[in-house]
Order: structure tokens, then sequence, then C-alpha cells
């Protein structure tokens, strides 16, 4: 398998202006799994800027979440799915009661087909399967306020702590390559030397700037793993502020959802993944990038929920590289989004013309901020540890 550098993807319709022939051939897909048919209703859900996904009711009332993987990002989906599986497996004797609503804590369960209980079903060569819907939640696209950024914090704990003591050899690698940022550094390189940078607006110039800067900042993560300092770990290689379900009437975090990118990896990838878009009130989409900072306020209670359950398995070098990792994984999103922009927005699906150089923009800005504040944010991770 090559390595993933965010490959060009052929991306379908995005979620929301689905043609009724996509609507009904979905419709129909559903009804391919086991659940109470017929099905009721089926609308497209959330804004993922990978995957098709979309709601679904079964005769019952019971809802699921129905998701067309995208393969040029996923050229295994078997692999994926197993992942999955194995998680679940992993998890399903451990059951975790929350303390303030009470319920259990969740994840997603793969639903089989009727014919052949198979967990995915592929239809006219692309991969779709159907899982359980978590109930009673709420979620943001940004976090509202401290309290829901402990709450960010925790689920990843949480999660972590389900899944450090799953071996690392029991998980496929379903993305080699996701999260190396010097593999997306070198991927990018490569496309500007290829188009030449003659034609290119002001903020695409001030773009390809900040990455020539920031060229040495690429391999600090995979440096460390490389002599021993930090090991390869279950991630979930996408925690951002909505996948983390909230029970709608505490705001407890129950659920930490989208588990496509479930595989071996740094924990750190984890971590500045969760705080560069957790401390961000602007948005991942914001429209201003001079809105956009890092909000030192909402780090401190994200990383105490986070190593309120998590600070007992990590070891003093997983700390100490939690700063660098904000700021890489803020870097990087912005390397992706900036490489797509310039390879014709063929991985992240677009709303509007320049929306992944606007969405780069964002995160180099939040790099910025990040490194103004970086012994702060250093002396956060000390204090609370
Ligand atoms: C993509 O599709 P979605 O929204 O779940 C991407 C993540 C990015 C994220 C940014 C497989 O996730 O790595 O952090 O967009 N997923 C993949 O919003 O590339
Ligand atoms: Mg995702």
């Amino acid at each position: 398998m090559s390595a993933h550098v965010d490959p060009p993807a052929t991306s379908p319709a995005p979620a929301g202006s689905d043609p009724p022939q996509a609507i009904a051939e979905a419709f129909a897909i559903a009804q391919a799994f086991a659940i109470a048919g017929p099905v009721r209703e089926l609308t497209p859900l959330g804004n993922g800027n990978v995957n098709d996904t979309y709601r679904v009711e079964a005769a019952d009332g019971r809802r699921y979440v129905l998701q067309r993987l995208n393969t040029q990002v996923f050229p295994r989906p078997e692999l994926v799915i197993d992942n999955i599986a194995r998680l679940g497996a992993h998890v399903a004797d451990r059951p975790l009661t929350l303390e303030r609503s009470g319920r259990l804590w969740e994840l997603p369960r793969l639903i089989p087909t009727r014919a052949h209980r198979r967990l995915w079903l592929e239809h006219n060569g692309l991969p779709w399967r159907l899982s359980t819907h978590i109930e009673d939640t709420v979620v943001h696209d940004t976090v509202q306020d401290a309290s829901h950024a402990r709450e960010v914090g925790r689920a990843l704990g949480r999660f972590h702590l389900l899944i450090h003591d799953l071996p690392c050899d029991q998980l496929a690698d379903t993305l080699e390559g996701f999260h190396v940022t010097p593999r997306y550094l070198a991927a990018y390189q490569q496309l500007a030397a290829q188009r030449g940078s003659s034609a290119d607006c002001e903020v695409s110039r001030w773009c390809s700037a900040f990455v020539e800067q920031r060229q040495e900042l690429a391999p600090a993560l995979e440096r460390a793993r490389e002599r021993g300092l930090l090991k390869l770990r279950p991630i979930h290689g996408d925690p951002k502020v909505n996948n983390v379900l909230l029970d709608r009437h505490s705001g407890e975090a129950v659920a930490l959802v989208d588990l496509d990118t479930v595989k071996p990896g740094l924990v750190q990838y984890d971590i500045g993944d969760c705080l560069r878009s957790g401390c961000n009130p602007a948005g991942e989409e914001a429209s201003d990038p001079a809105a956009v900072r890092f909000d030192l306020a909402l780090c401190r209670p994200m990383l105490a929920g986070y190593l309120e359950l998590a600070r007992p398995w990590l070891s003093d070098a997983d700390l100490h590289y939690i700063p660098v990792a904000v700021r890489l994984i803020a870097f990087e999103l912005g390397l992706r989004f900036f490489s797509d922009h310039l390879a014709g927005n063929r991985y992240f699906k677009c709303r509007h013309p320049g929306h992944n150089l606007q969405r780069a923009l964002v995160q180099f800005r939040l790099t910025e901020s990040i490194e103004a504040q970086h012994e702060e944010i250093r002396k956060l991770v000390e204090d609370l540890a």
C-alpha cells in the first residue's frame, strides 16, 4: 500500500447536497443491514470532510448511522472495519458508568448485513457500513466553555484509557503515514516544485513562506519515535471537538465517535489534534483568520480532563512532547489543507472555491498563536502533570 499523503480523492457530493438518486441508493443500502425494516427516514448527517454520512431511522424507531467510506482515503475498507471490530471486542467486557449522567460510556457498534452477517457491504465498488446511533446527545463544532473543554479532554482520556493496552499488532495500519508530518511536507515540496508559483494569490504566497519557515518542525515527533522516546500505541486519529458526543442533559461526554482512523500511532497525535481543535474558539471553518487564536483558558481544563484519566500510564517523555505536538498537528493540518488547495481540492470536500486555502490559513494562524504561547503551554503541562 502506498504511503498516506492525502492522495487525490474522487469526492462524492458533499452531505447536504445529496441528489435524490444518492438518497434513494442509501435507502436501499440501509435495508440490506439487519435492522427492523422498512427504513422510515434517511437524512444526511454532519459535515465530515471525507466520507458520506446519513442518519437512518428503522421501522421500530431505532436510529443508526450509515456511511459510505471514501476508498481513495481508505483503500482497504475491510481493514478499517476489522480495526473497529477489534476495538469493540477489546472494550466489550469493560462497561464504564459515568459519574454525572449515570450513563454508560458508549462506542458505536457495527450492525451486520441481513444476508451474510458481514460488517460492511460493497455496492458499485464502494464500501458501506452501518453502526449504532448514540441517542440523547448533542455535539458542537467548537468548544462552548471551560466545562465543555474538560469533557472533551476527558473523552480522549477515557478513550485512551480503554484502548492503551490493546496490543498494536492486533490493529492494521489502515492509513500508512497518517499524521507522519515529514511525509506531508515531502509531498507538498514535490507538488510545489512541479507547479511553479507565478500565478499564486497573496494568501497562497504567504502560506508557502509559512511552510518554508517551519520545515525544521516537521520531524519533531517522528524523530522522538525513531530514538525510542515515544512508542506506537493504538490511537483514535481524529479526536476533534465534533467527534465528542455529550449527554443532552448533563453535558457529560459519553462517546468519542468516528473510528475510521483508529490504528497504531503516537498518542501525541491525538492529544495535539484534540487541543488544536478544541482550543480554537473561532473553529476550523472560521472565515476571518484574524479571529483565530489558541485559547489557554480552554487548554487548561481540556488538558486537565485528559490527564485526569490518562496520566497514570503516560511517561515523562510522553508529557514532554505534548507542547510540540499541539503546534505540529495544527501546522500539519494547515499543510494538508494547503497542499490539497494547490492540488485542486481532491481530498477534502470543499463547499466553495478557495475553501481549502481558507482552512489552511486558519490552521497556520492557530500555529502562530500556539508558537507565541509555547512557554505557557509548557508550564501548563508541567503544572498539571
Ligand atoms: C478529516 O472527514 P473528517 O472530518 O472526519 C480528516 C482528519 C482532519 C479533519 C479536519 C481521514 O476528518 O484527519 O483532521 O478532516 N480525516 C482523514 O476536519 O483525512
Ligand atoms: Mg474523521
